[in-house]
């Protein structure tokens, strides 16, 4: 028996049904759906609000809406042809749109593929024809981007693209509100063991890799996240952060939310000024951060005027939180600080309720299940002992067994018997919390944002300029990381500045995120003892810098 079987149709090696079989035995796989499960909340109590969306002027949904408005936009999309398996891009930020769509998506078993808003030509466009889309859905100006004109250009280079669908002012594509119509009758949904969406990974190769998540399993890991949370039908969630991330989505997110019929608020900006007045107003219990936001709005709740004693809980992950920073969240806003360190690949590990402060400002937390296997282990694959550092390798009912059509990169991400290889340095303490110690992928992470030295290198590389390129990490206060482009120049090019070199990068069309920060011009690079390039010693040069 391999580790993992292809399941036709999928597109991606799947859990061997001796682990499946464990997974339902055990209660973690209950056979629901998305589209299932939001058909059920509105039945259960169709008149709860499930989502607000603040702005420009406050609209809401309760779940009878949603599902009502989830089922409309379905017959829309299949009167244009878009069916079970297709893949439709969605970049929307944090507007009610956002879940319309992909419940709407659910329902046909159409698989969403989540764009950030950051993301630019050059991402788009492979998302798009890597994932053979046949839709694309995108707001109209965003942050002052006008996401019509990206999409007619990622349109012209991919033929597969047949339709542009807009969240408000169409220009020359067809408006999302036009879409809806009157359903024709019940509808066979996808199977809960099927796709439900493909989520982008954070990328250690040249292109982003797509990560197929299953009804069956990203529920499960919903219910069990709800669980150490205490998400419920009262609570408030804010979703500061795009709500396209796994981590807003899942930990315990907004899908979360709408699973135990609370409600969840989108925020449209992450900072204070935005975010701190619709905590007051929504009464908002609960939210997740990545560790920059939370230093500045440690530092903000201090002199503010708001009012933010709803909140109970705010989680705190997807980058390295310092101990210092953390032991400054609850005396600042008033409520329980929770650690996370998840991937979108799959586990999720968070602190405890009733760990004491010392473990929640200390440690990044324990699995969600006790199904989720974890080894710490050394080059060799040898496990160490609990405390020695060593690599993350994980197993289990929401861990993915492979990327989406990616067979070659799958034989190295994960091991022969399917354990997914996260490329994180951890120690295990005793008490099962791991504490993030580091990274051996090639990847930085620019306060919650990876990016892939290799897509960037590539990038600079195409440069006529550029003889070679190696894209560090440099330690910052803030961000946690920055980036900086160490650049060999061609011998005789002309000379080139660090803007250049920026400039070069962002006309290539990628998300600002994953523009160098800083740029150096060296003559050669360290080299490794079998003469590859010694990233190690670069870093260790550009701490010192
Ligand atoms: C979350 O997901 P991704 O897929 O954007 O990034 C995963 C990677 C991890 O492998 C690790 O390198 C890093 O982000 N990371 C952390 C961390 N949380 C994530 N590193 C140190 N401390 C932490 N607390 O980032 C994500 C997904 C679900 C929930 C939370 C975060």
């Amino acid at each position: 028996m391999t580790a993992s079987a292809l399941t036709p149709g999928t597109d991606a090696p799947t859990w061997p049904p001796e682990f499946a079989t464990r997974y339902r035995a055990a209660g973690h796989w209950r056979g629901e759906t998305f589209g299932g499960m939001l058909r059920e909340r509105a039945a259960a109590h169709p008149d709860r609000i499930a989502l607000v969306d603040p702005a420009p002027r406050r609209r809401t949904w309760t779940y009878r809406e949603l599902d009502e408005a989830a089922d409309r936009l379905a017959a829309g999309f299949a009167a244009r042809g878009i069916g079970r398996g297709d893949r439709v891009v969605v970049q929307l930020p944090n507007v009610g749109e956002f879940a319309e769509v992909v419940f709407a998506l659910f329902r046909l078993g159409a698989l969403p593929v989540y764009a950030l808003p950051a993301h630019r030509e050059t991402e788009i466009t492979h998302f798009c024809s890597f994932a053979e889309a046949v839709a694309y859905v995108v707001p109209d100006v965003h942050e002052g981007f006008d996401h019509r004109e990206l999409a007619a250009r990622v349109q012209q280079r991919t033929p597969c693209l047949k339709h542009v669908f807009v969240a408000g002012e169409p220009g020359g594509h067809t408006a999302l509100s036009e879409v809806p119509c009157e359903p024709s009758g019940p509808r066979e949904g996808p199977r809960p063991h099927e796709l439900a969406f493909l989520q982008l990974s954070g990328g250690t190769t040249g292109v982003p890799k797509l990560i197929p998540r299953t009804h069956d399993d990203y529920l499960y890991s919903l219910r069990g996240s709800n669980e150490i949370c205490g998400v419920d039908a009262g609570t408030r969630f804010l979703v500061v952060l795009p709500a396209a991330h796994n981590f807003p989505m899942s930990s315990p997110g907004w899908l979360g939310v709408l699973y135990a019929g609370g409600t969840a608020v989108l925020c449209p900006r992450p900072d204070p000024a935005t975010a701190f007045p619709l905590i007051e107003r929504e009464r908002i219990t609960m939210t997740g951060l990545v560790p920059p936001l939370a230093l500045v709005w440690t530092d903000s709740a201090a002199g503010s005027a708001y009012d933010l004693s709803s909140l109970e809980l705010v989680l705190v992950g997807g980058a390295k939180y310092s101990e210092q920073a953390a032991r400054r969240l609850e005396p600042a806003l008033g409520c329980r600080l929770m650690q996370v360190f998840g991937m979108a690949e799959g586990l999720v590990n968070y602190t405890r309720l009733d760990d004491d402060t010392e473990t929640v400002v200390t440690t990044q937390g324990l699995p969600i299940s006790p199904d989720d296997e974890i080894r710490v282990v050394d080059d060799a694959d040898r496990d160490v002992p609990d405390g020695a550092f060593g690599h993350l390798l994980t197993r289990g009912p929401y861990t993915i067994r492979g990327y989406w059509r990616a067979p070659e990169h799958n034989r190295t991400a994960f091991t022969e018997d399917g354990f997914y290889r996260t490329g994180d340095i951890v120690r295990r303490l005793p008490s099962g919390h791991l504490v993030v110690e580091g990274r051996a992928k090639d990847q930085i992470n620019r306060g919650g944002e990876k990016i892939a030295a290799e897509e960037i290198e590539n990038i600079i590389l195409a440069h006529p300029s550029v003889h070679d390129a190696c894209l560090v990490a440099v330690p910052d206060d803030y961000l946690g990381e920055r980036t900086l482009a160490y650049v060999i120049l061609r011998p005789g090019a002309g000379p080139l500045r660090p803007v250049d070199v920026k400039r070069f990068v962002r006309e290539r069309g990628v998300a600002a995120y994953k523009i160098p920060d800083l740029v150096a011009f060296v003559d050669s690079f360290p080299q490794t003892g079998i003469g590859k390039v010694s990233r190690k010693q670069l870093r260790s040069t550009a701490e010192q810098r």
